[in-house]
């Protein structure tokens, strides 16, 4: 595959807890893994991959306090260390299994090019002809020594800096979108099908486990992602087949994220 004979480009986010059993540490959702593998393979777009951390990345960040950066009176080194290791071995499975489909994937770990955190970090988004693949990571900061930068982040970046994205797309787990209620109460009649900033959601943030923001942050990065222009999405990764549509510009069960400005 090279970039001329592929559509237009698609940004695409493999949640953390779509892609791992997020409290069980290091715990891939293999199945999962290979089927998002298997749907890109079928898909004529250039694409981007940002895959969250789950339960590589969240359970020990917490424990350490790695979001806050270093703090004086804990050694969180070796912390820091585990998680960049971590972190590259769910790398490892991600990109082994897009291979396995005949995908020309390249990974940039975040902590080798990027420094901060949030939508404003730093460094030059690092681009592939083939399939790009990026993660949310422990990165350099400059004021605080290291930080957590989300892939919810570097969606926002991509989407919005590199040329010719078609849509952004947040593939997560379990929900098929964004909710009215937090999902343990939930039925069918709860999807909201078109959010915008304006809109109120009781979304559920387990903040015992993740470090980063849970569906709040992928909903606001989506919207300012929206607010330039670039159709955003939000689908349960668990069906194949509403990634591919999805990837594809079809209208899917799912959120679709719209800016306040429209
Ligand atoms: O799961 C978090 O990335 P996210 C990265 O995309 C780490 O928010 C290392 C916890």
């Amino acid at each position: 595959m090279s970039a001329p004979d592929m559509g237009g480009t698609v940004v695409i986010k493999w949640g953390g807890g779509l892609i791992t059993e997020k409290s069980q540490l290091c715990t891939i959702n293999q199945t999962v893994v290979d089927s998002l593998a298997d749907v890109c393979s079928k898909s004529d777009k250039r694409l981007v991959i940002v895959h969250g951390a789950g339960s590589y990345g969240h359970l020990k960040s917490k424990e350490f306090r790695l979001a806050e950066g270093n703090i004086e009176s804990l050694d969180q080194d070796s912390a820091v260390s585990e998680v960049r290791s971590d972190m590259l071995k769910l790398n490892g499975i991600v990109l082994e299994s897009l291979r396995n489909k005949g995908i020309d994937a390249r990974s940039y770990p975040p902590h080798t090019w990027a420094n901060g955190v949030g939508a404003t970090f730093k460094g030059k988004l690092p681009l592939h002809d083939g399939v790009t693949v990026v993660y949310g990571d422990v990165v350099d900061d400059t004021s605080t020594d290291f930080g957590i930068l989300s892939g919810d982040d570097l969606m926002y970046r991509y989407a919005t800096e590199i040329p010719g994205v078609e849509r952004a797309i947040f593939a997560i787990g379990e929900v098929d979108g964004i909710l009215r209620v937090p999902p343990s109460r939930a039925s069918s009649e709860d999807l909201i099908e078109v959010w915008s900033p304006d809109m109120e959601f009781e979304g559920e943030h387990a903040s015992a486990i993740d470090v980063t923001g849970g569906i709040g942050l992928k909903a606001q990065r989506g919207a300012m992602i929206a607010e330039k222009g670039i159709d955003v999405i939000i689908v349960n990764g668990e069906y194949p087949q509403r990634v591919l549509d999805a990837i594809h510009g079809k209208s899917v069960v799912g959120t679709k994220i719209v800016s306040g400005n429209c």
